[in-house]
């Protein structure tokens, strides 16, 4: 079992408990049934159709528009000790749908966010495209306005999470009111929208449904924008403050995962006539992991607390959050294999699963070095 003394800290409340409780229930009880590796499309489309119906989605797509951030974080962190794809499948529903929850008209909303909700369609965030990742600003890819109020796409989209099953995404496109961040805007575009097209599906080390999308003359209507026109950047920006938290809560529940094999290990194995658990060696590395832990959880509801409290940005306690925690999870899931010695790289191993799962999460919503720019940033102004 997990250690589960963090809900006790006072960042959280009694619902966040029940919450954690209910989670952790349904989980156990229906995810080894929805996930299959050898189906990664299918175990999205099921479990998001699962936790729609458990009623777990609303906390990625708030009926009231307003996030709970702390059970965004729960939620997350206790699906990624699950499944991968369990974490996944719940977080895209919130990440491809946030910029319509924070600033949607009340017409998208109405018309997109229940069926999210429900796990009836599937959400995706359109942001990176070949030549602009971490420099969001660098976006190509235009939506002109192209007569009887329809706006036409032209470019390319490309490492986008839910690409290809997706059946909507929040595409963020340059409009042209000023130069770089100050001419982008976030439009709502159906995935069956003419001229839309996957392009290529993209397979990594750690499966999941990840494309490079193609628009060509593909039209939306104009009142598909969201938010101001120009304002894209902060949308999109907005959308990882919240995010960005959650990823560092993924990478706790994968990490949390690795120290409970690592101490079944550190208990089951016996080397030079004791149990690994004797020696001092592994003693100074399940230690470093529980610290590493709870110093990466102490950010994550840090962060998640300091939003629902009220503050307007969490900018830096986001990508603290977001930095430290999947930093943490990377070096304690390293030592689980460690520990784990041949079986820590066997095929399907607990460890190798995830040794593969945890990598991406450096890099996505934010590499480490560009959350070292953003706190720097923030420091210095
Ligand atoms: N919330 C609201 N507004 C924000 C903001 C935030 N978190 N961060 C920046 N802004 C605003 C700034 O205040 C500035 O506003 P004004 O034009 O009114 O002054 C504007 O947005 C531009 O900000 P900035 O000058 O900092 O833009 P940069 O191009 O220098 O931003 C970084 C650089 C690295 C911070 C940004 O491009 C970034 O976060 N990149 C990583 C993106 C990412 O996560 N990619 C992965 C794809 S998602 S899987």
């Amino acid at each position: 079992m997990p250690d589960t003394s963090f809900l006790d800290w006072p960042f959280l409340e009694p619902r966040h408990r029940r919450l954690a409780e209910e989670a952790e229930a349904w989980a156990a009880a229906h995810v080894p049934a929805l996930a299959d590796h050898h189906d990664v499309d299918g175990t999205c489309r099921r479990l998001a159709a699962g936790m729609g119906e458990a009623g777990f989605l609303a906390h990625a797509a708030p009926p009231d528009g307003r996030f709970d951030l702390r059970a965004l974080c729960l939620l997350r962190e206790i699906f990624a000790r699950h499944h991968g794809l369990a974490d996944f499948a719940f977080a895209m529903q919130g990440l491809g749908t946030g910029a319509l929850t924070l600033f949607g008209s009340p017409t998208l909303k109405e018309r997109v966010l229940p069926g999210v909700r429900a796990g009836r369609s599937l959400a995706a965030f359109a942001l990176t495209e070949p030549e602009a990742g971490s420099d969001v600003a660098q976006l190509a890819l235009t939506a002109r306005p192209d007569g009887d109020g329809t706006v036409r796409l032209d470019g390319e989209k490309t490492w986008i999470s839910n690409g290809g099953i997706a059946d909507h995404y929040v595409v963020f496109a340059r409009t042209g009111e000023a130069p770089g961040a100050r001419g982008l805007s976030a439009y709502y575009v159906p995935a069956d929208a003419p001229g839309l097209t996957v392009a290529e599906r993209l397979d990594t080390i750690a499966p999941h449904p990840l494309a490079r999308l193609r628009f060509e003359n593909c039209r939306v209507p104009g009142e598909n924008r969201i938010g101001e026109a120009g304002a894209g950047f902060k949308v999109a920006m907005a959308v990882l403050d919240v995010f960005r938290a959650s990823v560092g809560a993924a990478a706790l529940g994968f990490a949390r995962r690795a120290l409970d094999a690592s101490l079944e290990r550190a208990r089951s194995r016996h080397l030079f006539g004791a149990p690994l658990a004797a020696m001092q060696l592994t003693q100074t590395s399940l230690a470093e992991m529980a610290t590493a832990i709870d110093t990466a959880a102490l950010h994550v509801y840090r962060a998640a607390w300091t939003r629902d409290a009220g503050a307007p940005r969490i900018t830096r306690e986001a990508a603290m959050a977001k930095m430290v925690a999947t930093e943490a999870a990377q070096e304690v899931i390293d030592r689980a294999v460690q520990l784990h010695g041949g079986e820590g790289v066997r095929s399907g191993s607990i460890p190798e699963t995830l040794y593969r799962e945890i990598r991406a999460l450096r890099i996505y919503e934010g590499a480490t070095e560009v959350q070292k720019l953003v706190i720097a940033r923030q420091i210095i102004a």
